[in-house]
């Protein structure tokens, strides 16, 4: 009899062990105070998470929707080791244009620093395996190198993640794959040479940032250009072409900056993917990798009603 019960209850046990835990997504509540000036339109602009989130809550997804909490110190710790205290000390007191492309609004940096602790939250969740998560923030990300912000993007959080990760974990590697259909030049930038790191972006041939040709950056870094036009089933072979790579020296975690500007209707690029591709790329990804140890966060996407549907596919593709 007791040994029966005692039969039970590892049995439950085992159930809970491999019963797949939900996905968390992070949102940024103040992300729009990062707006364009008034009277300046901007494809980067805060309509663009709203119509993900209303999205996401009008849906019955049964994904569990945080916000963030992290101490202000350890935010600004994992952005002060990812960018020069040049560019830093630059950007907290620029108020306008960073650049032609890139604006800076006075509430901006205090929402960098949510996004950031969205990302290191949905690093903490992935890196003790509890994943899936996916921080939905903005403004993108990963054009932002050590020393500039440029193309919308302030700060790199997805390096700032992968950059905590190397630090907290001095014996685990971590694997970054960039879906957006630009170039992630800026992790690149940040990533390239580290020992423990892997980096591959699959993105439009041709365009911006410019630097996507497939020439080599560094022994860890690898860029894998599509053409334009480029339809679903050619794009996920290069998906899986890049994740071959980010995962061929075993990693421990998993980011995967996802951007959904890729789709046929985004008006910044000129790719052909449906809602549906990116779905597919998730089952691509969580085939060949643990989801309990992978992350995803918000790169560019600009064509609202598409972008808020791809979210939504790729979080069902994650439950
Ligand atoms: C980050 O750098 C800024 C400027 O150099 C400094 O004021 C701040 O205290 C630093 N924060 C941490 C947690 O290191
Ligand atoms: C690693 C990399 O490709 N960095 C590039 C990012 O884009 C800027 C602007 O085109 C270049 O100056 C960097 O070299
Ligand atoms: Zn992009």
């Amino acid at each position: 009899m007791q040994g029966l019960a005692l039969l039970l209850l590892a049995t439950l046990q085992l159930v809970q062990l491999v019963q797949p835990l939900p996905l968390t997504i992070i949102h940024q509540p103040n992300h729009a105070l990062h707006a364009p000036p008034p009277g300046t339109p901007h494809a980067e602009r805060p309509d663009r998470l709203d119509a993900i989130m209303d999205e996401l809550t009008s849906s019955n997804l049964g994904a569990t929707i945080i916000t963030s909490s992290n101490p202000l110190a350890r935010v600004e710790s994992a952005i002060n080791a990812t960018h020069s205290s040049y560019y830093l000390k630059n950007l907290r007191k620029t108020v306008g244009g960073l650049n032609s492309d890139t604006y800076v609004a006075p509430g901006s940096y205090r929402t960098i620093l949510t996004a950031t602790s969205c990302w290191l939250s949905a690093l903490d969740l992935a890196s003790s395996y509890s994943g899936p998560a996916f921080a939905l923030t903005r403004p993108p990300g990963h054009h932002a190198t050590k020393e500039a912000g440029m193309g919308f993007c302030l700060v790199n959080f997805c390096a700032c993640s992968a950059l905590e990760f190397l630090k907290e974990n001095e014996n685990k590697r971590v694997a970054v794959l960039d879906i957006d259909v630009h170039f992630g030049n800026g992790s690149a930038d940040i990533l390239k040479g580290l020992k423990r790191a892997r980096f591959a972006s699959v993105h439009e041939r041709g365009i911006y940032p410019g630097s996507g040709e497939s020439k080599a950056e560094g022994e860890n870094v690898l860029k894998l250009p599509v053409p334009s036009g480029c339809l679903g089933p050619e794009w996920l072979e290069h998906v899986n072409q890049a994740l071959e790579f980010v995962l061929a020296d075993d990693p421990d975690l998993l980011i995967v900056s996802v951007g959904y500007d890729a789709l046929s209707e985004d008006p910044l690029a000129g790719l052909n993917l449906t809602p549906d591709n990116y779905a597919e790329a998730i089952g691509l990804i969580t085939g060949r990798f643990p989801k309990s140890r992978t992350f995803f966060g918000l790169e560019g996407g600009y064509a609202l009603s598409a972008t808020a549907t791809a979210v939504r596919k790729s979080c069902e593709a994650l439950m």
